[in-house]
């Protein structure tokens, strides 16, 4: 019966191909299609949202089918190995460009969009972005399951549908305001509820030892509390092949959605009450970056996510007839930091007390299956739980945990007998205070392969961060540069230089970056390099039309565009580059006769809400901005703009804009960071440390073309060793001191004088991310791009190069490397034609 629905199903398919055809007519009709019955609005009455929405569904309805096949015939199948993505966050971006250009119909589409009369960009204009994510660990996060799907290789990323994404930044007088990000308001047409594979979850209760029929004793755990997950399911096209796969990100509701019990004696608000705490564990994504928020519900998040994913794996194993003690073999799930790291007791829980495995080949296969990526140098960025805490919301969890910990001790101790204190670093728990698990130990314990995602944190990991890890299991560490996906971050979002080098290398650069190299002989060639400085400046225009119409500000395009977009954080040192910029008005205050280099200043990032030194530079950049901009005697020389909301789409008009590319982290802090590339393989040129992936970029693209300045990371552990005083460089430095002094006189703050002063004082007295230290040597650099800016031609050429010399950042290399080293598994072909069994 199942079969003949199967073989109807196909007979239908081909019958209506057009419906899901990708010509011109078939696009056109679906979409109007759509307008009309599923909006319910005539062409010309539809507004933008009508729009979007009917071009969205037109587009999902091709996605469909190409899904349905990778789902059923390579992820579920028995014997292909399937990559498992556990990630607390996904930064997807804005989903209907992206899947048009991965289904190869971007020309297609507008065209049918034009002869509608509609413009394209205003459509994609008028999607609401789902950020579900806090910055650059989410983005690798998108780009790998992209990378996967373009591969070809089965893929699952398992995640969180936050109902309220990361916040909406404003500002009210210079102040970051946050707002509820509504992403799902107007409803999300790339996902399908997936009912019939929900789980349940379980929290908090206790446990208790008996005896199974055989007289073996097993534990039960006896929850206090159960939910349920429900997941939707997103598509992740690869670009121009068959293979779309799965995001399946999980929604908890509450098992009864009423308790009927208080509702029968008329406590209504009661009855519903249990539902809506149930609801609260996916509500909203906790905002901070780079550091942790030791709350009870962000652990319920985690814990939530990861028993979701685990579950679905081992049901549709054990449905497909696989043998657990297999499970291994089929999949390979990979931690995305420590977020997910309670998937290793979880898998111990699930196989031992479930499945009735013995604990050693429970503990062999959970081994065998997970990889574990870490993304931070920073130490308070490690995770850690209150051992009560998490005793008491996974009271199974902790014992199992305590059990890994005793063996695990026990080989630590035959790597270093007698060194109890290696032994207590190693401990899973933290025993110097309050008692907490250390969730990078326990990856590190439960895992085959542990990687850093550039070289230098990686060899940051082994010689500090991981060391005693290192000493013991040398093998498991590898490097895992990080790369970005070149269809989003080059094709979709810079239409204008995609044309020219397809025009001038031809295509298949966007699947095989490296061939962007074939580029570099047109450095030389003048006719080429007008072209690259138009489009440049076609692209420039762009965003200044766009900073005008939104804050009112005049941009001139001929200026230097110098950006520094990402998360406030002191160790990016968004206050580095406040300095410089004061600094250099000062400068031309001081001496309007000389001549200077026009240049626009464009920031962008949010500050997480707790976070008050972060929201106090945000506060500065606007109130030297207002200032600046407003200060007729400088005669447009300078302008400094904030970009509020900085998102995925957003940040899509500015990466292809800029000119000077800010990556200006202290040396030993940035991990890899991903900015970096997205603005280098568009052309921009880098003023950066010696830190995470800029030391890559910069072998890559040739020191000639990179702007490098500061103290390299053991300079900085050095100085910080021999005794650091920044105050001694506000005394030797005169125009640094300027700067300092008219933010500390209120230069900026007229109404508040002592304003900045928190900030300027920790700068003085305590500098812990050494601004001070390395505020010469960061003039000199950018005095050094102004000198090439000077020589146009020969700034085009280093832009040109940079561009041709990204081809190593693409994140199907870095894919292919984790297939090769980790996750070991196979390509399989989509052949949509076949039917589906
Ligand atoms: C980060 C690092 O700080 C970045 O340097 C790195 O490029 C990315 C991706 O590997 O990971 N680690 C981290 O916690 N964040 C990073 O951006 N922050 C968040 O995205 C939450």
């Amino acid at each position: 019966h199942q079969n003949f629905l199967h073989q109807i199903t196909h007979n239908f398919l081909k019958q209506h191909d057009d419906r899901i055809g990708l010509t011109l007519e078939a696009i056109k009709d679906g979409f109007l299609d759509y307008l009309f019955f599923n909006r319910g609005t005539y062409p010309d009455q539809a507004t933008d949202q009508d729009i979007y929405q009917a071009l969205a569904m037109t587009i999902r309805d091709r996605l469909v089918q190409r899904w349905l096949h990778t789902y059923k015939k390579a992820t579920m199948e028995k014997d292909t190995r399937v990559v498992i993505y556990l990630s607390a966050e996904y930064l997807m971006g804005p989903q209907l460009g992206h899947n048009i250009v991965n289904l190869g119909v971007r020309e297609v589409v507008e065209k049918a969009m034009n002869d509608l009369g509609i413009d394209l960009q205003s459509v994609l204009d008028a999607e609401v972005e789902p950020g579900l994510a806090n910055g650059g660990l989410g983005n690798v996060a998108a780009s790998y399951l992209d990378g996967l799907s373009s591969l070809e290789v089965p893929a699952i990323g398992y995640g969180i549908r936050y109902e309220f994404g990361l916040f909406r930044q404003s500002f009210s007088n210079g102040w970051q305001i946050e707002e509820t990000d509504k992403w799902l308001q107007f409803g999300f047409p790339w996902e399908i509820q997936q009912f019939d594979r929900a789980v349940e979850i379980k929290f908090g209760g206790s446990t208790q030892r008996v005896k199974d029929e055989s007289g073996n004793e097993k534990v039960n755990w006896i929850p206090s509390e159960e939910i349920k997950g429900i997941p939707y399911d997103v598509f992740v096209p690869g670009y121009k092949v068959n293979t779309v796969n799965t995001l399946r990100l999980w929604k908890a509701e509450a098992i009864d959605s009423f308790n009927f019990q208080s509702f029968n004696v008329g406590d209504y608000y009661g009855a519903v009450d249990k539902k809506v705490s149930s609801e609260n564990i996916t509500k909203v994504l906790y905002p901070n970056d780079e550091s942790i928020e030791g709350k009870i519900l962000r652990l319920k998040q985690q814990y939530f996510f990861v028993s979701c994913a685990l579950q679905d794996c081992v049901n549709f194993f054990l449905e497909s007839g696989g043998n657990i003690l297999d499970f291994h073999e089929k999949f390979v799930v990979q931690l995305n930091d420590t977020h997910p790291t309670i998937a290793i007791p979880e898998l111990m829980r699930i196989l031992v007390d479930e499945q009735g495995v013995a604990w050693d080949e429970a503990w062999h296969i959970t081994q065998k299956t997970f990889g574990y990526t870490q993304h931070t140098l920073l130490p308070e960025a490690l995770e850690k739980w209150p051992v009560g805490l998490l005793g008491q919301i996974l009271p199974r969890h902790m014992e199992i945990i305590y059990d890994i910990n005793y063996k695990f001790l026990n080989l630590a101790r035959e790597h270093f007998p007698n060194h109890q204190e290696i032994i207590r670093t190693l401990s899973l728990i933290d025993e110097t205070g309050e008692k907490y698990v250390r969730m990078a130990n326990l990856a590190c314990a439960g895992s085959f392969s542990i990687n850093g995602v550039a070289n230098l944190q990686t060899e940051l990991l082994k010689s500090y961060t991981l060391k005693d890890f290192y000493s013991i299991f040398p093998e498991k560490f590898n490097n895992k540069t990080n790369g970005i996906a070149p269809r989003r971050w080059l094709m979709l979002i810079n239409n204008r230089l995609t044309q020219l080098l397809d025009d001038t290398i031809g295509t298949g650069w966007e699947k095989d970056l490296d061939q962007l190299k074939s580029l570099e002989p047109f450095a030389e060639n003048q006719d080429f390099v007008n072209k690259w400085k138009a489009v440049k400046k076609e692209i420039k225009n762009d965003l200044a039309q766009r900073i005008f119409e939104q804050q009112r500000v005049k941009v001139d395009p001929n200026s230097m565009f110098d950006i520094l977009v990402k998360r406030i954080h002191e160790y990016k040192r968004q206050h580095l580059k406040v300095l410089h910029i004061i600094s250099l008005y000062r400068k031309i205050k001081d001496n309007p006769n000389e001549s200077y280099v026009p240049r626009t200043f464009i920031f962008g990032g949010k500050a997480a809400p707790g976070y008050r030194m972060a929201k106090l530079i945000i506060k500065l950049i606007n109130s030297v901005a207002e200032v600046i901009n407003n200060d007729s005697s400088i005669n447009d020389l300078i302008k400094v703009v904030f970009i509020p909301n900085y998102n995925v789409r957003n940040s899509q008009w500015i990466y292809p804009a800029a000119d000077l590319s800010e990556q200006i982290s202290t040396a030993g802090k940035e991990a890899s960071g991903t900015g970096n590339m997205k603005f280098s393989v568009n052309g921009a040129l880098t003023v950066g440390t010696y830190d995470g992936a800029n030391i890559e970029i910069r072998e890559e693209v040739g020191s000639d073309n990179f702007f490098l300045f500061g103290l390299k990371a053991d300079e900085v552990k050095s100085l910080k060793e021999s005794g650091y005083n920044p105050y001694t460089y506000y005394q030797e430095n005169e125009s640094l001191r300027k700067a300092i002094d008219m933010i500390n006189h209120g230069y900026f703050s007229p109404n508040e004088r002592d304003l900045f002063r928190p900030l300027t004082d920790h700068l003085l007295y305590y500098d812990e991310y050494m601004v001070m230290a390395d505020f010469t040597d960061y003039v000199r650099a950018q005095e050094e791009a102004e000198q090439l800016w000077s020589q146009s031609d020969a700034w085009a050429k280093a832009s040109i190069l940079n561009t041709a010399r990204m081809g190593k950042f693409s994140s199907d290399r870095t894919v292919r490397e984790y297939l090769r080293d980790i996750w070991k598994a196979d390509a399989v072909e989509i052949n949509i034609k076949d039917t589906l069994h």
